[in-house]
């Protein structure tokens, strides 16, 4: 082609394209990352850019999720219409046959087997104005106790443990822009580098400004890599490990006294406690050496500010809750928090891991933090909502126990939105059976995930490049997220999905919403005087503003850091915590002789529904990967990238290894974002914290061995 014919067909194509951009937010982590979503149209072409956005969390940082969340929402796999099973095959219904479907089924299986026979599941990607409904329209429209989320799977050993301690649970205590001014920082059990990727600029700063950097982890993960000091563990330790920087820190005089009798109750019981940790046990526990021990409790017990942070790694176990408190007890005896620089956290994982655990999805729980078991709680909530307080349910059960009690015939109707609890659930075999003996499974999602494929009927719903409503993000502020694009098809958003049945049932009149924003007026409402306030949160506000909570009223900043002044318990003091762990941990035996772990990898996200599905993210990683030390792996004859048999008491999983030298040689570790035989949940344990019913996905004991065996040749 000559210059001229290119410059003609250069001219000609500019003529032709344009460009739109819109405001959005990524959808998958805590950080809640802004951006412009660009669409670049080139005659028929469509191309499209995510360019990161400034706001005060992420600070114009985007990961490489964020960067491609667009793919999924644009797939067209996307569900358009909604479909009923007949004879096992899904055809496509209106939503007018849809919504009576449900009215029907819901009413015949309450007459029959009793209100509590339906139940609700929901999940932290729903925003806070869906959370909510999910929670009012249980218990108004269904009048079900039956309601519970993914969240169980994800917050509940933290959040039990702050309300315990602090008596408030909100997962950072401190804003984000402490971490550079702590001396030292304790990272337990999360792999921010993977997780909250764009929040490593603050750990590095902190770095820069001479901090040092504890991290616990069985593995050397790339959070690992910045650390100073790198606590390898064996999985389910923690508690001992804590116990065992508390004695050195009680032992060398690194106890804040004054703080400790002003602000905090229960310390002379601690100390007894403490005083009998035997160090030489805590290393056989934990298999971490004396010396490391000691100095991570120095470094800990000089920094004058130092900062506390725990995730997935050590929650996620039978003894979680137990985990967490004893950490806080480090934390409460050094007086190392509520200051600038000083605090303790749980790092939130979903988008609305946040607020989507304060608003009333919860089994016990109504909006605003309150419980369900409450008089003055549900009388509030009942004038907000305008029914009686006889007529609010009491609480149920947790999301694994709600499963059991559908394999046991006493739950026969399940409604799922916004979750994919046949990836995402312990011993995922189990739920799957579960969930194929219901009388009626109604799944409300983007795609037809597995758990969608087991329905009766699955409704669209918009994603959140079309889905206006406001999120809570990891540092405790309210994100307002705006309506990006049209819907496609006949989608509908989940807060309308509600409406519309609870219409049907004859409950409209609860139900009246015109906009997200109507929803959240009445969550403001509900959630006024409650310890997550957020009367004060506008949405005219959320438009120049993330906003902290609590934020009792409109002219109220936001509450950055929590505790500065008291503990939100009503004599303002923290408690200290002895408690046995009552946990049966699963442990090692010749049969099954390694610990298997799990977690995450940075290019998925949960149960892969959506990463899956996006090309670019796909790409990154294909498959599941098992992390193995290459002793350990040559001691079962596996070699690096072998399909390997993991077996557990529970079942089977098939995925390929990696060596690892910087992984223990007891300890595997397997990401749960995929299905079929590489879902590792399939051999999971599903014994449940006794404190706060989390699964412990974090350890059981497995054994390993190539699926093909040259070895045996
Ligand atoms: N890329 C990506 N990011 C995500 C998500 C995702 O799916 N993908 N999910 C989001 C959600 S919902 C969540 S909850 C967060 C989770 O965020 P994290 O909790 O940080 O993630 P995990 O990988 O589950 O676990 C963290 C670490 O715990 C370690 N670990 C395993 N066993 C133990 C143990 O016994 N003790 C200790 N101390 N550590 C242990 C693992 O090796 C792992 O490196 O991430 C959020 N961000
Ligand atoms: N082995 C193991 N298992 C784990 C964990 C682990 O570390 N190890 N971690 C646990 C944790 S922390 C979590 S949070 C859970 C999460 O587990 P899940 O709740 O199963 O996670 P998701 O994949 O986010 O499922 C969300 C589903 O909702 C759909 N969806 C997304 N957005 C929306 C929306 O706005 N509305 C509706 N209606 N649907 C939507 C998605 O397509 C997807 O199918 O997994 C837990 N399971
Ligand atoms: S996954 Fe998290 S860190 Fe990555 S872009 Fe999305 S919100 Fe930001
Ligand atoms: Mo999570």
């Amino acid at each position: 082609m000559t210059n001229e014919l290119l410059r003609y067909f250069r001219a000609k194509e500019k003529e032709r394209a344009s460009e739109t951009a819109a405001a959005t937010q990524c959808p998958f982590c805590s950080v809640q990352c802004t951006l412009q979503l660009v669409e670049e149209r080139i005659v028929e072409r469509r191309r499209y850019k995510a360019i990161p956005t400034d706001n005060p969390t992420s600070h114009g940082r985007l990961c490489v999720k964020g960067m491609h969340a667009h793919q999924h929402a644009l797939h067209p796999e996307r569900l358009l219409f909604p479909l009923a099973k007949v004879n096992g095959r899904f055809v496509r219904v209106s939503w007018d046959e849809a919504l009576a479907m449900i009215a029907e089924r819901i009413d015949s299986i309450q007459n029959e087997d009793g209100a509590d026979a339906f139940a609700v599941y929901g999940g932290g990607s729903l925003t806070n104005e869906e959370a909510y409904l999910l929670g009012k329209f249980a218990r108004v429209a269904l009048g079900t106790r039956h309601i519970d989320y993914n969240g169980r799977f994800c917050m509940s050993a933290a959040a039990a443990a702050m309300n315990d301690a602090f008596g408030l649970d909100r997962g950072l205590t401190n804003p984000l822009s402490d971490i550079p001014l702590a001396g030292t920082i304790i990272l337990a059990g999360t792999n921010v580098a993977e997780c909250q990727p764009t929040l490593m600029p603050y750990f590095y700063e902190a770095k820069k400004n001479g901090a040092f950097m504890i991290v616990v982890d069985p593995r050397q993960t790339r959070t690992a890599e910045m650390a100073d000091l790198h606590l390898r563990l064996k999985p389910g330790t923690d508690a001992a490990l804590a116990d065992g920087l508390a004695k050195v820190l009680l032992e060398e005089g690194y106890v804040d006294e004054t703080f400790v009798r002003e602000r905090t109750a229960g310390f002379a019981e601690w100390k007894q406690h403490i005083a009998a940790v035997d160090i030489d046990e805590v290393v056989r526990v934990t298999d971490v050496p004396a010396e490391k021990i000691r100095l991570a409790a120095r470094k800990y017990g000089e920094a004058a500010e130092a900062i506390v942070l725990t995730a997935r790694g050590l929650e996620q176990q039978a003894d979680g809750y137990v985990a967490v408190r004893s950490w806080i007890n480090v934390v409460l005896a050094t007086g190392k928090i509520g200051r600038p620089g000083s605090g303790f956290g749980s790092i939130t994982g979903q988008g609305n891991g946040q607020g989507g655990r304060e608003h009333g999805q919860k089994a016990d729980q109504l909006p605003g933090y309150r419980s369900i078991e409450h008089p003055e709680h549900r009388q509030h909530i009942a004038s907000v909502w305008g029914v009686s307080p006889d007529e609010l349910p009491r609480k149920g059960v947790s999301a694994y126990e709600m499963i059991k009690k559908i394999a046991t015939g006493e739950i026969t109707g399940l409604f799922v939105m916004g979750s994919n609890p046949v990836v995402s659930s312990p011993n995922a075999a189990f739920v799957a059976k579960a969930l194929q003996k219901l009388k009626f499974l109604v799944v409300a999602d983007l795609f037809l995930s597995e758990t969608a494929e087991l329905a009766d009927l699955v409704l669209p719903v918009s994603s959140y490049l079309e889905d206006e409503g406001t999120v809570t993000n990891v540092e405790g502020r309210v994100c307002w997220r705006p309506a990006a694009r049209k819907r496609p098809g006949e989608v509908k958003h989940d807060w309308e999905i509600l409406c519309a049945i609870a219409h049907k049932l004859g409950k409209g009149q609860y139900f009246s919403f015109a906009s997200a924003e109507d929803i959240f007026n009445e969550l403001r409402l509900a959630s006024r005087g409650g310890k997550a306030d957020y009367y004060g949160v506008t949405y005219e506000r959320l438009r120049r503003e993330r906003v902290y909570w609590p934020c009792p009223d409109p002219s109220h900043p936001g509450t950055a850091r929590l505790f500065a002044e008291r503990f939100a318990h009503p004599d303002g003091r923290a408690r200290f915590a002895v408690l046995p762990s009552g946990a049966e941990k699963e442990e090692t035996d010749e049969l099954y002789p390694l610990y298997l772990t799990t977690g995450r990898v940075l290019a998925h996200y949960l149960s892969g529904t959506q990463t899956r599905r996006s090309p670019a993210l796909a790409a990154r990683q294909l498959e599941a990967i098992m992390d193995i030390h290459p002793k350990t792996a040559k001691q079962y004859r596996i070699g690096p990238g072998m399909l390997v048999r993991i077996e557990t008491r529970r079942g089977t999983a098939v995925v390929r290894s990696r060596y690892n030298d910087q992984i223990r040689e007891d300890t595997i570790f397997v990401p749960f974002h995929w299905s079929g035989l590489q879902q590792i949940n399939n051999v999971t344990a599903d014994e449940l914290d006794p404190y706060c019913r989390m699964p412990a996905f974090k350890r059981c004991a497995a054994r390993v061995r190539p699926v093909v065996d040259l070895g045996r040749n």
